[in-house]
């Protein structure tokens, strides 16, 4: 039986002598007022543990568990106070504290509510260890009998940093595994209690802290970034009520209807398997067989071929949740609402043929622009808009709500401006934030709630599954970046990479022995809203969901010109790709029932007949409710910005007129956009006055497809000088083609000449001559023409 004795001390010596119970006057004292009872600690715990215990004569709530008002009202818990500290603690040695497990833990205390500083860590300024903090003395050779003799097993060093690097890589998400991360807040612009009883939006300025992936969805973990694809848009919003994932896409609508389909999709447009190609593209055989025969693809299949599937930037798309959510207040009212973000630099889009050419030039484009923005001081913005209706007002829609290849026109139902995402920071460590962040439709807070989308309900099950092998365990909410910074607390213990060290022997609920903690929170909790469910129990869909091509064709006739040829020609390339005519002729049979005009064009472009109309599903479709949706196109939302953070590709070479050149920077700069000097090398060269002038890019490293718009200076030497240079020609026509704006200055537009680009007037104000090396009159006209959307009209050769 063990005698050891505590010391009563509150703080932590470990050099401390132990003491015997009643060597001081005041405990021989209390000694003497105690009950008769044995001396053994674990005996006095157990006394001390039957008081807690006794303060429970029996489980209060068991007879609540009954009953639908308990089940809307679930009560809540309570906190019993143990007469001494430690008790609920694993052990009263606890207080006995070192360097390493530090003193007594404070009741209720929870590693995971620190900021990440406590995880941060730096090497500067630091020794090298090994990861057992060993100081390593040599980290160029292996431990060798002799300096050339054979390497020693016994080398410990050599294999800790060996096996170390072999297990360097983990699983790659199966959908969406390219992405980029930044934290960054929300803040509300008011409070939305009537709606919400949600955290973010509790009160008018509340600010919450934020991390947002962007991520492509078919390419693998190292593909180019300026696939045509959709964009996932996930935020995780770390709350005090918990964390809240919003994990969405820059598309407001899904290619299925229901989660039976999602692996059969993914395998359509991953990689064939045969042959492991094409690598993040679905122009491919398996895609378009599989979705030619799933009509409720169809909608998305035209944003999928919009401008919408190439952004221009991260920073200039859209986000949206997608499904049907519920917001319920705090008096468990609900109603249904959509999620929408919209970015302050407006929709932008790249052009195809701009967009094939940078995945070679740059596969890290957006990444890069991300990254640069932010280090930058540009932090991208969104507003979150909320479109919310009641379920009356859904019922009377001609779509169903719960079908995830639909959306809610603005004009039926308008956005409520509800507050502002700000990216402000760049992640310290792409793995340890970027690569381990674990999304999760399942993640909702008090206030936010799912709808019965048959999508949505398939999706709460698959994160949580797919993050337990992919982050190796069912402990992934301990990560970092994973974890919340409201304090978490239950009875779920033990688990691959557990971090928590969970103290004291209670690990489940009800109990008496740990003061009934952690109890359950009653109405303060997470209540699911009580939605009546009576049906027979089927597998099937509702009637609305059979019609396919309505909104398919608002899309397509709510787009400006421009992009309804792009989307024409987006289907003739992808179609182009696909190898078995009939599957072509599927698809074009498909488009019919969206756009007679559409469906000619992609036929056209094909080399064949138009076909038949493919049958539709549904018998008898409904009106819909709205033709045309301004806000479907991306011209919509031009920015607010004018040409923040736009990149202009400035030529130089030796003999340039630098005050011109100086004048454009000086310009550009004024208005946030970013100029780059681009030579025919990198490097130093010397202006038309001897100053010297340093090149950031070259023509080379950097074509024109990484940029906004161009300038080419003045100057005879350098423009013959870059009239030599065999990249010029494709730097300017490609410029050209993408309907970029150049500014041509003096002796360069022999340069337009070579490059084949007609004289101005182009038809599209968007290149610019002027004769000499004067600037100020021409500047405005070009800084106007850069801060235009970049769309309109682009990918065509401006007319003459
Ligand atoms: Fe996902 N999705 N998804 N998805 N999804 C994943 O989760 C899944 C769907 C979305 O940056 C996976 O952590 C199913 C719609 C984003 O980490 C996986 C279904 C929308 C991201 C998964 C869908 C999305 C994912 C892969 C149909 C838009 C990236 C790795 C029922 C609203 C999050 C992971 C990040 C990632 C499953 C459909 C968006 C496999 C089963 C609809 C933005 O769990």
């Amino acid at each position: 039986m063990t005698t050891r004795k505590k010391s009563g001390q509150d703080t932590p010596d470990t050099n401390a002598k132990p003491r015997r119970r009643g060597e001081t006057r005041q405990e021989k004292k209390e000694a003497a007022e105690m009950p008769l009872r044995s001396n053994d600690v674990t005996a006095e715990q157990g006394h001390a543990a039957s008081a807690l215990a006794a303060s429970v004569p029996f489980n209060r709530l068991k007879a609540l568990e009954h009953g639908h008002d308990n089940a809307l009202a679930p009560p809540a818990g309570s906190a019993m106070e143990p007469a001494a500290a430690p008790l609920t603690a694993s052990t009263c040695s606890e207080i006995n504290g070192t360097v390493k497990t530090g003193g007594a833990a404070a009741p209720g205390m929870n590693a995971a509510i620190a900021p990440l500083d406590r995880v941060r860590a730096d090497g500067g300024g630091q020794r090298l260890t090994t990861n057992q903090g060993v100081p390593v003395a040599d980290n160029q050779n292996s431990l060798k009998a002799g300096l050339r003799g054979p390497a020693l097993l016994e080398d410990f060093i050599l294999r800790e940093k060996i096996t170390h690097f072999d297990h360097e890589r983990i699983p790659e998400r199966i959908v969406h595994a390219r992405g980029s991360g930044a934290h960054g807040f929300f803040q509300a612009y008011r409070a939305l209690g009537e709606y919400t009883r949600a955290a973010p939006f509790a009160a008018e300025g509340k600010i919450t802290p934020v991390f947002v992936r962007f991520s492509t969805v078919a390419g693998e973990r190292g593909s180019k970034d300026t696939a045509r694809d959709v964009r996932g848009f996930a935020v995780k919003f770390y709350t005090e009520e918990g964390n809240w994932d919003l994990v969405g896409n820059n598309m407001p609508v899904f290619f299925i209807q229901d989660a039976m389909k999602f692996p059969d999709l993914v395998h359509a447009v991953k990689p064939e398997p045969h042959h492991g190609m094409p690598q993040a593209a679905s122009a491919h055989d398996t895609f378009w067989d599989f979705v030619s025969l799933m009509p409720e693809s169809t909608h998305m299949l035209m944003w999928l071929m919009s401008d919408r599937a190439i952004p221009r930037s991260y920073r200039m798309m859209q986000g949206f949740g997608v499904h049907t959510f519920r917001l319920v207040n705090a008096d468990g009212a609900s109603v249904f609402c959509k999620f929408h973000w919209k970015p302050l630099l407006g929709t932008h889009a790249l052009v195809w043929d701009e967009a094939v050419k940078i995945s070679g030039a740059d596969p890290d484009y957006h990444r890069r622009d991300l990254w640069e923005a932010i280090e930058a001081g540009d932090f991208p913005e969104w507003e979150l808009g909320l479109q919310i209706f009641t379920e009356e007002q859904a019922e009377g829609f001609s779509f169903d709500v719960l079908d995830a290849t639909k959306l809610i026109p603005e004009e039926l139902v308008p956005l409520v401006p509800a507050g502002r995402l700000v990216l402000n920071r760049n992640p310290d460590n792409f793995f340890a934030e970027t690569e381990q962040v674990a999304f999760c439709a399942a993640h909702v807070i008090p206030g936010i709630d799912f709808s019965n989308d048959p999508l949505l309900a398939g999706r709460i099950h698959s994160y949580v599954d797919t993050q337990i092998s992919r982050l190796g365990g069912p402990n992934f909410h301990e990560i970092p970046v994973n974890s919340p910074v409201a304090a978490v607390h239950n009875n779920q213990r033990d688990g691959m990479h557990r971090q928590a060290i969970h103290r004291g022997r209670v690990a489940y609920e009800p109990n008496s022995l740990g003061g009934g903690c952690p109890h359950q929170a009653g109405t303060a909790g997470f209540v699911s809203f009580p939605q009546p469910v009576a049906e027979d129990k089927v597998r099937g869909k509702p009637e609305k969901f059979a019609e396919h091509y309505a909104q398919a064709t608002l899309f397509f006739n709510s787009q400006s010109d421009v992009e309804k040829e792009h989307i024409a020609a987006a289907f003739r390339f992808e179609l182009s790709k696909v190898t078995v005519p009939a599957v072509r002729e599927r698809m074009v049979a498909s488009l019919i029932n969206v756009s007679a005009e559409l469906a000619a064009e992609v036929a056209a472009g094909l080399g064949m007949k138009l076909p038949a109309a493919l049958p539709v599903a549904a018998a008898a479709p409904p009106t819909p409710e709205v033709e045309v949706s301004p806000a479907l196109s991306l011209l919509a939302l031009p920015g607010e910005c004018g040409i923040r953070t736009r990149r202009v590709a400035l030529l130089i070479g030796d003999g340039v007129h630098g005050a011109s050149i100086g004048a454009v920077l000086a310009a550009l700069d004024a208005g946030g956009a970013v100029g780059h000097l681009v030579g025919g090398h990198v490097g130093k060269f010397v202006t038309d006055t001897g100053a010297e002038i340093e090149a950031d890019r070259s023509l080379e490293n950097s074509p024109s497809v990484l940029f906004d718009a161009l300038v080419l200076p003045d100057g005879a030497r350098t423009a013959t000088a870059l009239a030599l240079d065999p990249h010029t020609t494709a730097y300017l026509s490609d410029a050209f083609r993408h309907g970029k704006p150049i500014l041509c200055l003096g002796s360069s537009q022999r340069l337009l000449e070579m490059a084949g680009i007609p004289e101005p007037p182009t038809g599209d104000g968007r290149v610019l001559v002027s004769g000499g090396d004067e600037v100020d009159g021409i500047l405005p006209r070009f800084i106007a023409a850069l801060a235009a959307h970049r769309l309109a009209p682009r990918g065509r050769p401006p007319q003459p």
